[in-house]
C-alpha cells in the first residue's frame, strides 16, 4: 500500500507531543499550520501519555514514533499518533545500590522496593532492525526491542546463563538515577554490514560522591569502576559476548573515564549526541562550574573522529583500515552564546543544520549549530556557530599544542586514558591535514582548547527550552519551544536577520523537550514533545 500523500507543501504542520505533570493527563499532538513561510502554526494531532515522558524517536522506514514515559514504552503510527503497540516497564523491584539482577551471581544485601523506571537512552538501528531502550533501573540496563514491535525483545541479552561471561560494565550503560543525564547515537563501523555497528553512550557519573549516590549507604561504587563518562560500545547483535563493552578495535581506548579525583570538577551534564560529516559531537555543560560568576561559559562541544563506511581515508586504505580512536581524537571546546558580561551560560538544545547565509560559495548551504543557551535568571538565547570556524578552530589548537606550551590548549589531565602532561613542543612538526582534524598516536591527548567560540544571540527570550531548524529557500526558519509550552517560528533572512515570528500555544503549559525532530519523510511536519521536565543545574550542597 502507497504511504499516505504528504499534506500539500503549502502547509506547515507540526506534530507536537505533550506530557503533563504526574497529577495530570499529558498530550502528544500535532500542529497544522498555514503557508511555511507565512503563518501560524496548527495543531495536527495528539497522543495523551498517562505519565512524564522522556524520550522520543522517529523511524523513517516505517514512519513509526517510538516513545518512552516514565514505566511505559509506545509504538505509535506517526502520521495519526495512534498507539499500535504498549509496554509496561516499570514500577520494579530495584536498589541503586544493587548490580542489575541481570548479573549472574549478583547478590545483594541492600533491599529492594518498587522503583520507577525512567527511560534515559531511546535510539534506534534500523540496520538491524531494533531499538535500544534503556532505563534508569538495573543500573542503566539496555535491552534490545524489536523496531516491529516494540513489546517483544529482539535479542535476549545478556544471553542464556552459563553460555557466556557478563560483567557489570556491559550492563551499567545509561545514568541509573532519573535527574543524571544520558544522551546516545548509533555509529555505523567502517566496515559494510551491521556486524559493525558501535553505540556511543554520554553519561552522567552517578557513583559515591554526588548528588545522585545515597549518602552513607555503601562504600561500594558500582558506577565507578563500570560507567565511563563516554564510551563507545559494540552493538552488534550477532555476537553476544561482546555486545555493549568496548571490546571493539582498537580495544583500550573506547572509553572516556574522569579520574576519580577530578569527578567533583567535572560534572558532566550531556545534552545531545549528533553526528556531522565524519565527526560525532557531543554538546554538554560542566555543571562543576554552576554557582561561579556568570562571566564564563559552562558548555561544550565535543568531539571525537569516527570510522565511518566507505570515507575516502577508508578507500586509501583499503583492507586495512586505520581505526580511530575516541581519546586520541577527542576534544573540547567552550561555546559561549552573549558578549561578556551578558553571557548565557548553560547549553540547553543544540540543532545542527546547512543554511543559506549568502556566505557560502555560489550561494552553497552551509553547516551551522544552532543552540539555545539559559542563563540563571531564566533569561534564554538562541545562537548559531558555523562549523567552518568550529573546525578551524580545532585545527588551530592543535597546531598550537605541537608547536609551543600553548595556555590556549591544554591536554585533559583529567581523564585516565588521557596521554597526560602539557602541550609540548614537537620540533617542526608539520601535522597533517587528518592529523588536524583528528590527533594521532604520538600527539598529545585529549585536548581542551580554553578560549571559548563566542556567537552574538541571534534572538533572546525568557525561558526557551528547544530549538530545531529548516532551511526553506533563502529563509532560516527556526522552532524555538520554551519552557511554558509554547512554540516560537522565526523566520531569518540570508544576513540572519530576524523577518518575522509567530508563536502558538501548546495544549500544554509544560517545558518543550529539548528534542524536535522533523518528520524525515516531510519537513512540513515537526514532531515535538513536553513534559514536566525539569533540567535545572544541581545546587550548591
Ligand atoms: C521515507 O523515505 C524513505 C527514504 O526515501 C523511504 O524509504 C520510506 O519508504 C519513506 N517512508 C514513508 C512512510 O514514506
Ligand atoms: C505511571 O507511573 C506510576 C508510578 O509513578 C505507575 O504506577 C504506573 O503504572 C505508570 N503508568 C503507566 C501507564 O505506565
Ligand atoms: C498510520 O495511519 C494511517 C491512517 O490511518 C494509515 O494510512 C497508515 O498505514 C498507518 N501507518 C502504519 C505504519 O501503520
Ligand atoms: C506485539 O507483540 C505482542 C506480544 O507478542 C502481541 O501481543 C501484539 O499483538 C503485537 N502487536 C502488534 C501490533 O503486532
Ligand atoms: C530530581 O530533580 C527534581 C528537581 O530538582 C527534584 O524535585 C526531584 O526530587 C529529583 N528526583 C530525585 C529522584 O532526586
Ligand atoms: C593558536 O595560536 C595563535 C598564535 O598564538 C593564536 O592566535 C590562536 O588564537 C591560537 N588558537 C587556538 C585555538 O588556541
Ligand atoms: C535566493 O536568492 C538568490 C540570490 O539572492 C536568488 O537569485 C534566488 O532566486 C533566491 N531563491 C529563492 C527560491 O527565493
Ligand atoms: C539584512 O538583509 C536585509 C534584506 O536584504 C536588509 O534590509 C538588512 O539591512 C540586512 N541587515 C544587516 C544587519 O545587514
Ligand atoms: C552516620 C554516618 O555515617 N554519617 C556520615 C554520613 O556522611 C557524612 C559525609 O560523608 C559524614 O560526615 C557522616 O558522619
Amino acid at each position: 500500500m502507497p504511504p499516505p500523500p504528504p499534506p500539500s507543501m503549502e502547509i506547515v504542520a507540526l506534530l507536537l507531543l505533550a506530557a503533563l505533570s504526574l497529577e495530570t493527563r499529558g498530550w502528544w499532538g500535532a500542529l497544522r499550520a498555514a503557508p511555511r513561510l507565512a503563518d501560524a502554526l496548527q495543531l495536527q494531532g495528539v497522543f495523551a501519555s498517562p505519565n512524564r515522558t522522556n524520550n522520543f524517536a522517529v523511524d523513517q522506514a516505517s514512519h513509526r514514533v517510538y516513545l518512552a514515559a516514565v514505566n511505559a514504552l509506545y509504538q505509535l503510527n506517526g502520521t495519526t499518533l495512534g498507539v499500535e503497540v504498549e509496554l509496561r516497564t516499570g514500577p520494579v523491584e530495584d536498589n541503586l545500590l544493587c548490580h542489575a539482577p541481570q548479573l549472574p551471581q549478583a547478590p545483594c544485601e541492600h533491599p529492594k522496593a518498587p522503583t520507577d523506571n525512567h527511560n534515559k537512552l531511546l535510539v534506534l538501528d534500523p540496520g538491524q532492525g531494533v531499538a535500544v531502550v534503556c532505563g534508569s533501573v538495573y543500573q542503566g540496563f539496555c535491552e534490545l526491542r524489536k523496531l516491529e514491535n516494540i513489546s517483544q525483545i529482539a535479542v535476549e541479552f545478556p544471553p542464556p546463563r552459563g553460555e557466556k561471561t557478563v560483567f557489570p560494565s556491559m550492563l551499567n550503560i545509561a545514568a541509573n538515577h532519573p535527574n543524571a543525564s544520558t544522551v546516545g547515537l548509533v555509529l555505523r563501523g567502517p566496515g559494510s554490514g551491521p556486524g559493525d555497528t558501535r553505540l556511543l553512550v554520554g553519561a552522567t557519573y552517578t557513583g559515591a560522591g554526588t548528588s545522585f549516590f545515597p549518602k552513607n549507604h555503601s562504600k561500594e561504587d558500582l558506577r565507578f569502576e563500570n560507567t565511563p563518562e563516554i564510551a563507545i560500545r559494540s552493538l552488534n547483535t550477532k555476537d553476544l559476548s561482546r555486545l555493549f563493552t568496548y571490546d571493539i578495535n582498537p580495544s583500550e581506548d573506547n572509553v572516556f573515564k574522569i579520574k576519580q579525583e577530578v569527578k567533583t570538577k567535572n560534572k558532566l551534564n550531556f545534552v545531545q549526541a549528533f553526528v556531522q560529516k565524519t565527526y560525532a559531537y557531543i554538546a554538554l555543560n560542566n555543571d562543576a562550574r554552576t554557582g561561579h560568576k556568570e562571566s564564563q561559559p559552562n558548555s561544550l562541544l565535543a568531539r571525537i573522529c569516527l570510522d565511518l563506511p566507505d570515507t575516502s581515508a577508508r578507500k586509501a586504505n583499503a583492507g586495512h583500515p586505520e581505526s580511530k580512536k575516541l581519546t586520541e581524537s577527542y576534544i573540547q571546546m567552550p561555546l559561549q552564546c552573549g558578549l561578556s558580561g551578558n553571557i548565557y551560560n548553560r547549553l540547553l538544545s543544540v540543532y545542527p543544520v546547512d543554511i543559506h547565509t549568502g556566505a557560502g560559495a555560489a550561494g552553497a548551504a552551509e553547516p551551522y549549530l544552532f543552540g539555545v543557551f539559559s542563563r540563571s535568571d531564566r533569561k534564554s538565547a538562541l545562537c548559531a556557530f558555523r562549523f567552518g570556524d568550529i573546525e578551524e578552530e580545532i585545527r588551530q589548537g592543535r597546531r598550537n599544542c605541537s608547536n609551543s606550551p600553548s595556555s590556549d590548549v591544554q591536554v585533559l589531565d583529567s581523564v585516565i586514558q588521557g596521554s597526560g602532561a602539557a602541550c609540548i613542543h614537537k620540533g617542526n612538526l608539520v601535522l597533517q591535514p587528518e592529523q588536524l582534524d583528528c590527533g594521532a598516536a604520538h600527539l598529545q591527548h585529549p585536548l581542551a582548547l580554553r578560549r571559548p567560540l563566542r556567537a552574538t544571540p541571534l534572538f533572546e527570550y525568557t525561558g526557551l527550552s528547544a530549538v530545531a531548524v529548516d532551511s526553506v529557500h533563502n529563509h532560516t526558519v527556526v522552532f524555538l519551544g520554551t519552557t511554558n509550552g509554547r512554540l516560537r517560528k522565526l523566520t531569518f533572512l540570508k544576513n540572519l536577520t530576524l523577518a518575522k515570528q509567530w508563536t502558538l500555544k501548546l495544549p500544554a503549559s509544560q517545558a518543550v523537550h529539548p528534542v524536535m525532530t522533523f518528520d524525515p519523510n516531510d519537513s512540513n511536519f515537526l514532531y515535538l514533545m513536553t513534559s514536566h521536565y525539569v533540567r535545572q543545574p544541581p545546587g550548591p550542597r
